[in-house]
């Protein structure tokens, strides 16, 4: 596809902690970067972190307006620096998953009707019925899951609905909570949002539909048919279809800018608004991801995602549309168990060093003679189990390991730990299959060997900081060509691409895949003795 270097797409943010927006030119090279602290720059709301944690603890709400007035902030930004927004063909972008926003009865009519000589925070005031929006660290809602679940048969038959047991922070929940609890402004809302809806709504000067992608996180879509499925709308809160609409695909163009973007920043008549989807679709699209890929980063707490034809949703983990392909879907993974134990291993066998772990893992041979580690610090969140547990070759239990085989069983239990859950999740490594490595650890090439030689496929590098707006980006010019069957990955083919870092040892995958087995049933024991 061919595109004059001089348009530009814009990909917003609206993240937990900041907004951010990123603009590409038509070779997909970006351009302009900006964003707004919700801390710092808008102190006036006194979140900590772009929140509120409630006195319970459990409750944890963000102030819709401070995202409204952060998106008036980062546009006089731009301008302030000069941005021409003349050449922006098309916009897209992505917020924090599960997050709901409640527009009061009228606030259509506002956002239709917006004067391009006042900032959008002053004319939408009183737009909003619930002035605190639920996000994803809320954990308050445990009985209205378990009042879902029960509707439908259980956690597994939920899944197999919606594409995961019911959580606290997906949306289903919130909203049953909101119903329940703040029943009047409820009964004032005239339509719900996701946080990424709400966003494309401001920018389209009317309700923007709900995409697929991010509506696969609020417990209530049915993600094969992509329709709300009746009986968790039923289980939920009655008639809730009339505030939530139709979602759409989310590569759909949703329409034009509003004519208060074109007056007051001076954005082109015809510039596109695509549907907006969650921060982690948008991440995929923003690391392009492609099918067979799977994207692990190494972080406080190790996350994966996965690009999957055929799931098969599970208890554990997510599955999500596909944000960029109809046609597939996204897993999506949580360990709490990273970079907190890796250091703790560190410290414990190494002296704390980095150079001393390395060397460790280097001095054992692959498959660690057959030792396995399960290193559940904290109460782990797949699966749902904790405790230090170490076997032997032949499962049995043992107290201690060397210092070196301690360290091998470590890094391999946690690789073992996501294939053996993306392999649950439908998960099938192809030929051609990368592993996208990203966060702190993805620095040290020993851990991406051991990455590599479990997966048996190469790994590359990737520098995710930005990942979720450059996807915005990325999916704003995919937007304007994907109705003529222009896919994702050849519409951004021309963007930078990861580094290869390490590719697999031979005879890696003749080692591995008897001992994947091996982890899973030894996991398999740990959960039972978890549980009881
Ligand atoms: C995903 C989730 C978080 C938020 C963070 O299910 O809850 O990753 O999307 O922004």
């Amino acid at each position: 596809m061919a595109a004059p270097a001089d348009c530009c797409y814009l990909g917003f943010d609206f993240s937990t902690q900041q907004l951010k927006v990123v603009a590409i030119d038509g070779n997909l090279q970006v351009t302009n970067q900006s964003n707004v602290q919700f801390d710092s720059d808008l102190p006036e709301f006194r979140t900590q972190g772009g929140v509120h944690i409630h006195e319970d603890r459990l409750t944890v709400t963000s102030p819709v307006h401070m995202w409204v007035k952060a998106l008036d902030l980062i546009l006089e930004k731009m301008k302030n620096a000069g941005f021409d927004f003349s050449n922006v063909k098309a916009l897209s972008g992505s917020g924090q998953q599960h997050g709901s926003v409640y527009w009061r009865k009228g606030a259509r009519q506002a956002l239709q009707h917006l004067d391009p000589g006042r900032d959008l925070h002053s004319m939408l005031q009183g737009s909003f019925a619930v002035q605190d929006s639920p996000v994803w660290m809320d954990s308050s809602t445990t009985e209205q899951c378990q009042c879902l679940e029960s509707a439908v048969g259980g956690a597994q038959q939920l899944a197999d609905i919606t594409g995961s047991r019911a959580y606290e922070r997906f949306t289903g929940n919130q909203i049953a909570k909101i119903h329940q609890f703040q029943t009047d402004k409820y009964n004032e809302t005239e339509r719900i949002s996701l946080v990424s809806s709400f966003a494309a709504s401001l920018f389209l000067g009317d309700y923007a539909a709900i995409d697929y992608s991010d509506g696969s996180g609020m417990n209530l879509m049915d993600i094969f048919t992509k329709k709300w499925s009746q009986p968790c709308m039923n289980a939920t809160v009655p008639q809730l279809a009339e505030k939530l609409k139709e979602p759409k695909p989310s590569t759909a163009v949703l329409g034009s800018v509003s004519p208060y973007f074109i007056e007051r920043f001076g954005f082109p008549e015809d510039c596109k608004v695509v549907a907006f989807t969650g921060d982690n679709p948008g991440s995929l699209a923003g690391m392009r991801l492609q099918e067979g890929d799977i994207a692990v980063s190494l972080g406080t707490s190790d996350t994966v995602f996965l690009w999957i034809k055929e799931p098969r949703p599970t208890v554990e983990g997510h599955i999500f549309c596909n944000p960029v392909d109809c046609h597939s879907y996204m897993a999506l993974i949580c360990y709490k168990n990273g970079s907190l134990t890796r250091e703790r291993i560190r410290n414990e066998c190494a002296e704390g060093s980095w150079e001393g772990f390395s060397r460790a893992l280097r001095s054992v041979p692959i498959g660690n003679n057959g030792n396995i580690g399960i290193y559940f610090d904290a109460m782990e969140i797949t699966p749902p189990a904790v405790g230090v547990h170490r076997f032997d070759k032949h499962g049995r239990w043992v107290a201690t390991f060397t210092r070196e085989v301690e360290i091998r069983a470590l890094v391999e239990g946690q690789f073992l730990a996501k294939r053996v859950h993306a392999q649950k999740l439908g998960y099938k490594i192809i030929p051609g299959t990368r592993v996208l490595a990203t966060g702190g650890a993805s620095s040290n090439k020993d851990i991406l060997q051991v990455l590599s030689d479990v997966f048996n496929a190469p790994v590359y590098t990737i520098d995710v900081a930005n990942s979720a707006c450059l996807g915005g980006a990325y999916r704003a010019m995919h937007g304007l060509v994907a109705e003529s069957g222009v896919s994702f990955a050849e519409a951004v083919r021309k963007a930078p691409g990861a580094q290869l870092a390490v590719t697999p040892t031979t005879g890696a995958e003749e080692i591995y895949g008897p001992l994947l087995k091996r982890y899973a049933e030894l996991e398999e024991k740990v959960l039972k003795d978890t549980t009881g």
